[in-house]
């Protein structure tokens, strides 16, 4: 069903599929549903354009921190990147482009911010619903909503008395010239390192709290010259070739993040060197060498970073927040520095990330809730015991540190309209078994417990409060790749579809 009317307050929309999210998950899943001819959905989104996380990151510098030719649509390859790793606003027009070649705008309600849905075991549909008070009734419930979108925001005494301006990385203020100002940047992850050396220019001082340092790759965006992007654009051939070289090089670096170590070596020693190279005063080289194996924490890539910390007017503290003051950071160790702007490069809600969505399964139970006592036990990162007819992409264990996660997706997304079709072929609803999740989650697990992030001697927002890897794939993504490939029936429960059917009906395995 395609329909532009999003609809007016308090108005049901059916549908057979209800998409949330309009990123690569939500996008590539509405596309593949369209190639399937199962063109009954409607996608949900909070916004008013497409393109998810690359529509909300608009910070300086920017950029896909995996080579945008794999880091995009098997099947809407773009010769033209303009470099090896595009910047956001690049990636941004792409994601658009793909939307409107296939009329996605027509299956789309902008505006629609979902808040929460709720299984009915009569229906044997999802009741979903949004701040607006627009609801959908659908057969099936697929989340596009990914892991990086509710910026993190750390609390510290005294910071609602600041009276310079402050905002998050993933909400960056255009409106705040930040020219000639003294600037306090809180995080040294992936976001803060593109835009520190973007800012470094401007700022009249920049102040740096880091917490931990992160290890970072020597890196030139390289530019694609034009005459290279036609040749890509004329031989599909060597468009696929560069993929696949990009995809193998990218695959070969999970070896040492699994457990073999020694492979790890050589790549901390040039990450070393690149501070070395950059950084000629001892005491700062040593607040940025990380004391933990590298691939810990996410490997970053950058050549500007460093410098830009070098600079005479920029300045790493080391020593923690004690308090913000009406003017300023007064750091632990009592040091009070003043500032105009704080910037928060602080990441984002990961495994917490599902608190805020207020999802209900079978019987009135509560995700929240069931996550809290049993951890975010998932199968394959996609289904859910007790959440019939609901998938989920990029969920718990299926993000990479390695290689593009639209690989990652693209998997999921043909795995889905197995299921579907599987469940159409039963004529029931298809819910995982809790033997089948509970076995998915030890193996993923104990697979963990020998990985870097585990071994490597640092905490990251991979791991839950209780410790636990909720995030990371631990291995080659093919090996993601054959396991999703075919939906395992007996994994499943099937329930008959009976209008107004008693849940007991007719379950079969
Ligand atoms: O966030 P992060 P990010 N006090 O969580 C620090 C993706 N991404 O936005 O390491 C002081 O990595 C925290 O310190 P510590 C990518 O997957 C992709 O940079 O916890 N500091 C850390 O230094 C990435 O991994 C691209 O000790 C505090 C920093 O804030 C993910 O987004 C580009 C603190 C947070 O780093 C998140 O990256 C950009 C506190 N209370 C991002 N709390 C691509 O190119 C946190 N920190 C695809």
């Amino acid at each position: 069903m395609s329909l532009s009317n999003a609809g007016t307050a308090a108005s049901t929309h059916t549908t057979r599929t209800l998409i949330i999210g309009t990123g690569f998950s939500g996008m590539g899943m509405a596309i593949q549903l369209l190639r399937n001819k199962q063109p009954d959905f409607i996608i949900i989104d909070k916004a008013h354009d497409f393109g998810g996380t690359w529509r909300e990151n608009t910070y300086p510098g920017c950029a896909c921190d995996v080579p945008s030719h794999m880091y995009s649509f098997s099947f809407e390859p773009n010769a033209r990147w303009t470099k090896l790793w595009a910047r956001q606003p690049e990636i941004f027009e792409y994601m658009r482009a793909v939307a409107e070649k296939h009329d996605l705008k027509s299956y789309t309600h902008f505006g629609r911010t979902f808040t929460g849905a709720a299984w009915d075991d009569t229906t044997q549909r999802w009741t979903v619903r949004t701040a607006e008070g627009v609801s959908y009734e659908a057969q099936y419930l697929v989340s596009g909503i990914g892991g990086l979108h509710i910026p993190s925001v750390p609390r510290f005494q005294g910071d609602d008395t600041f009276r310079g301006e402050r905002f998050h990385s993933a909400q960056w203020n255009h409106e705040i010239d930040l020219r000639g100002k003294r600037v306090a940047v809180i995080g040294t992850g992936a976001s803060a390192i593109q835009f520190v050396p973007e800012i470094v220019d401007q700022v009249k001082e920049l102040h740096l709290y880091q917490r931990t340092p992160a290890w970072v790759l020597p890196r030139t965006n390289v530019p694609i010259p034009g005459v290279a992007q036609t040749a890509l654009t004329k031989v599909p051939l060597a468009r696929r070739a560069v993929r696949n070289v990009i995809y193998w090089a990218s695959e070969s670096l999970a070896l040492g993040l699994n457990g073999n170590s020694n492979m790890m070596q050589p790549i901390e020693r040039l990450a070393k060197w690149n501070i070395d190279r950059s950084v000629p005063d001892p005491e700062l080289r040593r607040k940025l060498t990380p004391d933990y194996r590298i691939g810990c924490k996410r490997i970053l890539g950058s050549s500007t970073y460093y410098p830009a910390l070098a600079r005479e007017h920029s300045e790493v503290i080391t020593e923690g927040i004690r308090e913000f003051t009406p003017t300023g950071i007064i750091a632990n160790d009592g040091t009070e520095r003043e500032v105009d702007v704080v910037i928060y490069g602080t990441g984002f809600h990961v495994t917490d990330g599902f608190d805020s969505i207020d999802l209900t399964g079978r019987d009135g139970v509560k995700l929240k809730e069931q996550w809290a006592r049993a951890g975010m036990e998932t199968h394959l990162g996609i289904t859910i015991a007790g959440f019939p007819n609901a998938f989920f992409l990029l969920g718990p264990n299926t993000a990479l540190g390695h290689n593009s996660v639209v690989f990652m997706i693209e998997q999921q997304i043909g795995y889905i309209l197995s299921a579907m079709k599987l469940a159409d072929t039963k004529r029931g609803v298809i819910e995982v078994s809790a033997a089948a999740q509970r076995e998915f989650t030890n193996e993923i697990q104990s697979k963990l417990t020998t990985g870097v992030w585990s071994t490597g001697g640092c905490t990251s927002w991979y791991l839950d409060s209780q410790g636990l890897n909720r995030t990371i794939w631990p291995g080659f993504t093919f090996q993601y790749w054959s396991r999703t490939r075919r939906v395992n029936a007996s994994d499943f429960v099937f329930e008959s579809i009976t209008a107004d059917a008693p849940r007991e009906a007719a379950l079969t395995s």
